[in-house]
C-alpha cells in the first residue's frame, strides 16, 4: 500500500440537491482524508480544458454544459491507495451499472449527471490536482 493523491470533484447535480456531506462522509469513512477543497464555478473553456480528452465524444458537449451548469466543489484527497479507493467509492460511469452503496449507484441521476468525478491514474491525479490547486493551497498532513 501506497500513500497517494487524487483528485474529487461534487458535480453540479450533487451540489444542487444538497449532497455535499453525504458524499464527502463517504471518503472519510473510507480514510480518505479532504487535504484540500473549495467551490467553483467553472467557465466553458476550464470545463474543456479538463475534459479534453473526450473532445469529439457525443457525450462531450452535453457534458460541457452540464459542467459549467451550476457550482462544483473541488477537493484533493490523500490516503492508501488513494486513486483506486476513490474509484471504488465512486463506482462506475453509469449508476445503472454502479456496485451497490457506491456514490453513483446510491446518488446519480443518469451517466451524465453522475455527481462525482474521481481520477482515475497517477498521471490524472496529478493533471487534475495541479489543473485547480497551486501547491501552497494543499496542506501537509501533520
Ligand atoms: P468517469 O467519470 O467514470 O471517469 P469518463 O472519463 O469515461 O467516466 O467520462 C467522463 C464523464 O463524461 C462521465 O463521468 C460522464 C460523461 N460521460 C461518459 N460517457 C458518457 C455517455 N455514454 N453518455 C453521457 N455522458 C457520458
Ligand atoms: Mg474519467
Amino acid at each position: 500500500m501506497v500513500m497517494q493523491r487524487t483528485f474529487s470533484i461534487i458535480k453540479p447535480d450533487a451540489v444542487k440537491r444538497n449532497l455535499i456531506g453525504k458524499i464527502v462522509q463517504r471518503f472519510e469513512d473510507n480514510d480518505l482524508r479532504v487535504i484540500a477543497a473549495k467551490m467553483v464555478r467553472l467557465s466553458t473553456e476550464q470545463a474543456e480544458a479538463f475534459y479534453a480528452e473526450h473532445k469529439g465524444r457525443d457525450f462531450y458537449e452535453p457534458l460541457i454544459a452540464y459542467m459549467v451548469s451550476a457550482p462544483i466543489v473541488v477537493q484533493v484527497l490523500e490516503g492508501e491507495d488513494a486513486i483506486a479507493k476513490n474509484r471504488q467509492i465512486i463506482g462506475v460511469t453509469d449508476p445503472a451499472k454502479a456496485e451497490p452503496n457506491t456514490i453513483r449507484a446510491d446518488y446519480a441521476l443518469s451517466v451524465r449527471e453522475n455527481s462525482v468525478h474521481g481520477s482515475d491514474s497517477e498521471e490524472s491525479a496529478a493533471r487534475e490536482i495541479a489543473f485547480f490547486f497551486a501547491d501552497d493551497e494543499i496542506c501537509c498532513r501533520d
